[in-house]
C-alpha cells in the first residue's frame, strides 16, 4: 500500500483554508506530505492559519492570488527556497457567481474565468518546469458537475469548469511525457461555504428547493462531504495513478449517472 503514501512529498493546495481544499489537504498531510497553502485574503490566511493548527498540521501559508502571474511565481520560487519542488499542485481555488446570464456583466464574467481557469494556468506553468527538471509531478484541477452540464444563473462557472476539464487534457498531452500527470476530481454536490446559500432553511423550517432537487437528482440521496474527495485526492496524488492522466475523476455520489427520483 506505499503506493498511496506521498512521504517526502511537498503539496501545494490553492484555496486550501477551508471547505474542499481544506480537506484535501488534510488527507495529503495523512499520506505524509509538507502542505503548502495560499488565500487571496488576510481573512482567510488567518483562518488557515488556525484551522491547520486545530488539525495539528504544519502548514505554510501563502497571501497570494492566482490570479496575479507575477504572485505565483514569487510564491513558488519562495516555495522552491525554503520548503522543496513543489512534487503536487491541486488547482483548487475558485468562485462561483449566480447571476441570469442576460444579468451578468462582462466584467463579472471574467472574473470567474480568470479566478476558476486563468488561475490554474498560472498556477500550473509555474510549477511545470521544476517538476520537469525532477522528472515527476502531479497536478490535479479541481473541476465540477459543470464540466459536464449547465444549469441556469452559472454560465460563467460552467464555460470556466468546462474549460478546465480541457486545459486537465491539454497538460496531460503536452507533459506527460515527462511523467507529469495531470488530472481532475470533479465534486458533486458538496457542503461547503460556497454551496451554503443553496442549502440554507426556508422560514418554515423547510428544505431549500434547490437542496430538495439535489437530493432528488443524487443516488446517494445525500450532499457530498469535503471529507468524501480526500480518497480521490490521494489516489491521484500518489503513485497509485501514475498511469492516469488527463482523466475527470467525478465524485459526486452517482450524479452523472442519474436521470433523477421521478417527483
Ligand atoms: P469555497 O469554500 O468557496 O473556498 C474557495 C477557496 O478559494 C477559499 O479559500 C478562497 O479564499 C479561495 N480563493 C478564491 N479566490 C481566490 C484567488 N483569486 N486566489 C486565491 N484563493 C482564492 O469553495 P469550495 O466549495 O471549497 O470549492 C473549492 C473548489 O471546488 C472550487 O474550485 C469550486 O469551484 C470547486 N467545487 C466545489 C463544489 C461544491 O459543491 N462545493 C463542487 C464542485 C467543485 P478566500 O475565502 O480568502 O476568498
Ligand atoms: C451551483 C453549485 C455547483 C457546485 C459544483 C457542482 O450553483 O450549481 O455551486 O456549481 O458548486 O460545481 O459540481
Amino acid at each position: 500500500m506505499d503506493m498511496f503514501s506521498l512521504e517526502g512529498k511537498v503539496a501545494l493546495v490553492t484555496g486550501a483554508v477551508y471547505g474542499i481544499g481544506m480537506a484535501i489537504a488534510r488527507a495529503f498531510a495523512a499520506a505524509g506530505a509538507k502542505i503548502v497553502y495560499n488565500t487571496n485574503s488576510e481573512d482567510g490566511l488567518r483562518m488557515g492559519e488556525e484551522n491547520y493548527k486545530k488539525y495539528g498540521i504544519d502548514a505554510k501559508g501563502y497571501l497570494c492570488d492566482v490570479t496575479k502571474e507575477e504572485e505565483v511565481k514569487a510564491m513558488v520560487e519562495d516555495i522552491e527556497k525554503t520548503v522543496g519542488t513543489i512534487d503536487i499542485l491541486v488547482n483548487n481555488a475558485g468562485i462561483i457567481k449566480r447571476i441570469p446570464m442576460t444579468e451578468m456583466k462582462a466584467e463579472e464574467f471574467r472574473q470567474v474565468i480568470d479566478i476558476d481557469l486563468v488561475g490554474p494556468f498560472i498556477c500550473s506553468k509555474a510549477v511545470i518546469p521544476s517538476m520537469i527538471k525532477k522528472g515527476a509531478g502531479k497536478i490535479i484541477n479541481i473541476c465540477s458537475m459543470m464540466s459536464e452540464l449547465g444549469r441556469e444563473t452559472v454560465s460563467a462557472y460552467a464555460a470556466a469548469k468546462g474549460g478546465l476539464k480541457m486545459l486537465t487534457r491539454n497538460i496531460c498531452s503536452e507533459y506527460g511525457e515527462y511523467n507529469i500527470q495531470c488530472n481532475g476530481i470533479g465534486p458533486g454536490y458538496i457542503a461547503t461555504p460556497q454551496t451554503a446559500p443553496l442549502r440554507e432553511r426556508q422560514a418554515d423550517g423547510s428544505r431549500h428547493p434547490f437542496d430538495s432537487f439535489i437530493i432528488a437528482k443524487t443516488p446517494a440521496a445525500r450532499w457530498g462531504t469535503p471529507e468524501d474527495l480526500m480518497g480521490p485526492a490521494v489516489f491521484l496524488a500518489s503513485k497509485a495513478s501514475d498511469f492516469v492522466n488527463g482523466h475527470v475523476l467525478y465524485v459526486d455520489g452517482g450524479i452523472l449517472a442519474y436521470i433523477g427520483k421521478q417527483p
